[in-house]
């Protein structure tokens, strides 16, 4: 199985505890599936949906953080029932149209549950994010028992991934002094990132008119 490193540090051992071992278990096991189905799709001669992707376990500060600002109790059983996005998995897809078939596919994996769906995509939110988002439920086996846990699951093409990393590093969460000029400037740049998915995705279809195969 390919290595998915994820940051644990001390403070998530003392945060999370016995949960974390289950939170890694989740990720995996999701993980898994997603190597499953691109495996298959290449093997049907498709190309792969997914061109990278991306594991977390949320970090103890910013866990916390997100519970206070939630008026939740700092507790891991908060965080693993309320929050529900302890464990993550981030899917870079090369076009949109993968991500409604990489969608399509996530729902027909048999024994998880699709929690919650938000299409930020066709509603993206107003500062311009897009995303598509799922809370999966996927159960983690031991040996006599199974536990369902649920992953947070963001898709997004490589453009819309440049655009978010870069709004978190800028300015998610983050008090600005210029505050509307900065983020009517960022909102410019995801509708020109749009645009540029779009357009780039036409050139693809022209190529493939051409009868030339595009890998990805
Ligand atoms: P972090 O630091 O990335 O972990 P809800 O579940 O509806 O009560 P929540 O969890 O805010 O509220 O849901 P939502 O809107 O689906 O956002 C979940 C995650 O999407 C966020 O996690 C971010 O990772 C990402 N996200 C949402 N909006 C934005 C945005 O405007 N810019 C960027 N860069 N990322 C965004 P966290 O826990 O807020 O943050």
């Amino acid at each position: 199985m390919e290595y998915v490193p994820l940051e644990i540090t001390g403070a998530e051992r003392a945060f999370y505890g016995e949960s974390l071992i289950l939170l890694e278990g989740a990720v995996e096991e999701f993980l898994s599936c997603v190597r499953m189905i691109r495996r298959y799709q290449v093997s049907l001669g498709r190309r792969d949906p997914v061109a990278s992707f991306q594991a977390r376990i949320k970090s103890a500060e910013s866990m916390k953080a997100k519970l206070r600002r939630k008026g939740l109790p700092v507790t891991a059983a908060s965080a693993l029932e309320e929050v529900r996005d302890a464990a993550g998995v981030r899917l870079i897809c090369p076009f949109a149209r993968n991500i409604d078939q990489m969608t399509a596919l996530i729902r027909q994996i048999p024994g998880i549950r699709i929690l919650r769906e938000k299409d930020y995509i066709r509603s993206p939110k107003p500062n311009g994010y897009r995303s598509y988002h799922m809370i999966v439920e996927i159960p983690v086996f031991f040996s006599d028992r199974k536990k369902p846990m649920r992953v947070e699951v963001q898709i997004r093409t490589i453009a819309m991934d440049f655009w978010a990393s870069l709004d978190h590093l800028l300015k998610y969460k983050k008090e600005v002094i210029n505050e509307a000029e900065i983020g009517e400037e960022l909102r410019q740049c995801a509708e020109t990132i749009a645009q540029t998915d779009q357009k780039m995705y036409e050139i693809r279809q022209k190529i493939e008119a051409q009868g030339i195969r595009v890998r990805k």
